[in-house]
């Protein structure tokens, strides 16, 4: 028997010019066809280029896509640039290329390995965030965030990367450390550009409810937005006719307070203290300006302070009470003032520690069981009326009875700050702002945009705290939008993340010149179906997405208000223990490996690795199994073809199994297991029929490997007698339930715990397939119904169990 070689490199090179010839990977654009928005976080153009790690989220949604297409779906998946902001900037300073040409230069190399990878990326639908007809929306939707009231200007102590030599978000601080470079961070007084993102706070918060993403990015994101219910109370001074107002999220401890504490930069510091403190007072002051948030919040460390010689009263029981300063205590969280619980609370009890202040237990704990679990009872104690109350039941009863006298209010505290958003840098979009002396501040009239980003020569941050853009007089040096006079134009620049806030949007209709994207395609395409990145994104890509969409919307511009129904979190590749790196010795190369196996080895072999959402080892030595794989796949497929085999319902039934379980496994987002399927049945199929299959069954074969394998595939189906490409001429195959029937059993449906009703299922049904037939079953629906489901745990075939809340 005669056959041809599997010969990746010749073939595959030849499929990649075909699929550029043919224009394969358009997108679908028949409005008779439901849609699948498939998209990747989009790369910043590095230098380095794409190794081995970055391809598995790529192959993951390429995955996605092929198998949508191959369903009937119009699927867009797109593919772009993050090419604005400081790493492409810091990139260029490194290699002394300017940032315009080296963007343009790192695109292409990607371009051609993302091609290589075979991904089905429309690129007659690319963006670049640092082209104008793209920034002219970034600049855009600021305006309109402007006019709304959400853009503002503050003057505040920001932080500062001394090597960087730019202020940052938050957000992009870690650990009081720059995010990038790793330098430690100091404040900076400035003149800022500021998001108004607390007013989304709530919405922010509350929406997570109703995506599909993973319960870790979800509480990370809640954990950052910090909503914290509590009072604020006031405390009366002795000898002052003011008041001092503390935020406390434990009122109920209030007979515990034995002292206040003031943060250093509190407005009444200097007010309070008495003369013969003074001097001590403003050392400590000047000593606290000088660290960062981080570093006064550190847990456990020696609590520093000093006494001001004033006093207060504790509005319960009139008690006395000494105020203090201290660090420990932040300005800009709650009202820069406390009430120190040194009894309940582990930072007050430090700094009571080192002061020798009183210490007053108000609460005891005894455990109690209830429904198996074992819970914490808290009740007061030492607390006048209030003692024996309940812990929750206490702090309403306080609150409420200080309300009725003036000296309380129910408030709520949110963690979340305001953007920062300007950067003193040069390679990012300029705020469309003009102040003109006689008219102020005036927003660059929209028909204006964009502003255009001027060449400079010298794009190094000046370090003075201003843009390079303040060198360049002729673009600074302008006229007033509103009287014509002699103006200048703001010179700060938009941070890397102002781009990415909306780039998935302009996918759907890249080319518009006159809006962001035509309504009429957006209601079509959005929300993106499934969104697919790394975890490094977790917080703050994906809240900034989330507070502009909800923008967006509530200016009409979208019909949608979360951008993102799925969220799936891809794993880090490591070698030798480490996260792959390009500066790395441990670095795979991509263009290697495709070099010596071809590029569906690789693809294979970065779903085979392990579960994609977590992290896996890079192992050299189990690709060569994932080639062998392939290779029998061709073998058998050109044995098939040659010696034309007749059905056998013995593989009809194998074959439908492995629809199944392909279609189970990859819904479930088990795809490294959708592999090991594969194999399984390959060699059932060696072993069996080793002179190949019928035509029907090699069909659905080939088409089911098709999305993970593309080049092997499109090959097999050419030589199958197709002319055109099995992505455009063969659909996804589904499976006859009869043909597969196994076995039934009944298992126990369990809701928190409890057994509420047993359903039949079969003995090869997968996890997936049995929670997706709990969940549709009429028995169990009034107990889920308005729930929501936080983890189901499945003992095989014996019981099930769903925890809602
Ligand atoms: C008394 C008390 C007793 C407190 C107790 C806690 C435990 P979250 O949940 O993070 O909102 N606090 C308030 N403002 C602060 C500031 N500016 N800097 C540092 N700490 C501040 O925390 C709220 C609690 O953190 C508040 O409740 C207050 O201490 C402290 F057993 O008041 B508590
Ligand atoms: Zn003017």
């Amino acid at each position: 028997m005669r056959y041809k070689n599997y010969n990746p490199q010749k073939t595959e090179e030849k499929r990649r010019l075909r699929w550029n010839e043919s224009n394969a990977h358009k997108t679908g654009d028949d409005p008779n066809k439901p849609k699948f928005y498939c998209l990747d976080m989009f790369p910043y153009p590095s230098g380095d280029g794409l190794h081995v790690g970055h391809w598995r989220g790529y192959v993951l949604s390429d995955i996605w896509s092929r198998y949508k297409k191959l369903q009937g779906f119009n699927v867009l998946h797109p593919m772009g640039w993050d090419a604005f902001g400081l790493p492409a900037e810091n990139d260029a300073i490194k290699k002394g290329i300017h940032p315009h040409i080296s963007t343009i230069n790192n695109i292409e190399n990607f371009k051609r390995q993302l091609n290589e990878m075979g991904a089905m990326y429309d690129w007659n639908r690319e963006v670049n965030t640092s082209t104008p007809d793209f920034y002219k929306f970034t600049q855009w939707i600021f305006l309109q965030m402007y006019k709304n009231g959400l853009a503002y200007k503050k003057k505040m102590p920001i932080n500062w990367c001394q090597s960087c030599k730019t202020g940052l978000a938050n957000e992009e601080v870690v650990e009081g450390r720059c995010e990038r470079c790793d330098t430690e961070i100091t404040k900076k007084l400035l003149e800022q550009w500021m998001l108004k993102i607390t007013h989304y706070a709530d919405r922010l918060l509350d929406d997570l409810d109703k995506l599909d993403w993973p319960e870790k990015v979800k509480k990370m994101q809640s954990n950052w937005i910090g909503r914290s219910e509590g009072a604020e109370i006031l405390f009366p001074m002795i000898g002052f006719d003011i008041s001092i107002k503390v935020f406390t999220t434990r009122a109920d401890t209030i007979f515990g307070v034995s002292y206040i504490v003031l943060a250093p930069e509190h407005s009444i510091v200097d007010i309070v203290s008495k003369p013969e403190y003074r001097k001590e007072i403003n050392k400590y002051v000047s000593e606290s300006m000088r660290k960062t948030n981080v570093e006064r919040m550190i847990q456990g460390k020696q609590k520093s302070g000093v006494f001001t010689g004033s006093y207060a009263k504790n509005p319960v029981n009139n008690e006395i009470l000494p105020i203090w300063i201290s660090d420990y205590v932040l300005m800009d969280y709650g009202t820069g003032a406390i009430m120190a619980v040194p009894a309940h609370d582990s930072r007050d009890n430090d700094f009571a520690e080192v002061f020798s202040l009183p210490v007053k237990q108000v609460i005891v704990t005894h455990s109690k069981i209830f429904e198996e679990a074992v819970i914490q009872i808290e009740t007061l104690i030492d607390s006048g009326v209030y003692s024996g109350m309940k812990s929750d039941q206490g702090r309403k009863a306080i609150i409420n009875d200080l309300q009725k006298k003036g000296y309380a209010e129910i408030k709520v505290n949110y963690k979340l700050r305001d953007w920062v958003f300007s950067r003193q840098r040069y390679w990012g979009e300029p705020i469309p702002i003009i102040y003109c002396k006689d008219c102020g501040e005036v927003p660059v009239p929209e028909r204006d945009l964009p502003v255009i980003l001027p060449y400079v020569d010298k794009y190094e941050p000046s370090g003075t705290g201003e843009s390079p853009l303040a060198l360049m007089k002729e673009w600074v040096n302008t006229t007033c939008p509103i009287c014509g006079n002699a103006a200048k134009r703001e010179t700060n620049t938009m941070p890397q993340w102002a781009g990415s806030s909306w780039y998935f949007l302009r996918y759907c209709d890249p080319h518009n010149s006159q809006q962001i994207c035509d309504k009429k395609q957006a209601d079509y395409w959005l929300p993106v179906n499934f969104y697919i990145g790394g975890n490094e994104h977790a917080i703050l890509h994906l809240l900034y997405v989330r507070f502009y969409t909800k923008f967006l919307y509530d200016i009409g511009i979208i019909n949608f208000d979360e951008p993102f129904k799925h969220l799936f979190n891809i794993g880090m590749v490591y070698k030798d223990g480490y996260k792959m790196s390009k500066s790395k010795p441990n670095c795979v190369s991509s263009d290697a490996i495709v070099q010596t196996y071809g590029t569906d080895t690789l693809r294979l072999y970065e779903m085979f690795m392990g579960p994609p959402e977590l992290d896996c080892e890079w192992n050299d030595s189990s690709i060569e199994g994932v080639y062998r794989f392939l290779k029998k796949v061709w073998t058998i497929s050109m044995k098939s073809i040659v010696t034309r085999q007749p059905i056998i319902p013995n593989v009809t039934k194998e074959t439908h199994k492995l629809i199944k379980g392909v279609v189970e496994r990859l819904e479930s987002q088990k795809v490294n297991t959708v592999i090991s399927l594969f194999m399984s049945y390959i060699n059932y199929i060696n072993k069996e029929y080793p002179e190949g299959i019928d035509s029907t069954n090699l069909n659905k074969m080939i088409t089911l490997i098709a999305p993970f394998a593309p080049y092997i595939a499109e090959e097999i189906w050419e030589e199958m007698g197709n002319k055109k490409s099995i992505f455009e001429t063969s659909h996804w195959p589904e499976y006859d339930p009869d043909i597969i029937q196994e076995l039934e059993i009944e298992i126990a449906i369990q809701i928190n715990g409890k057994t509420r009703n047993t359903i039949l299922i079969t003995v090869n049904d997968s996890e997936y397939e049995v929670i997706r037939k709990v969940k549709t079953s009429e028995q169990i629906k009034s107990y889920l119904d308005g729930k929501t489901i936080i983890k189901v745990f499945y003992i095989p075939q014996k019981v099930i169990n769903f925890i809602v809340k």
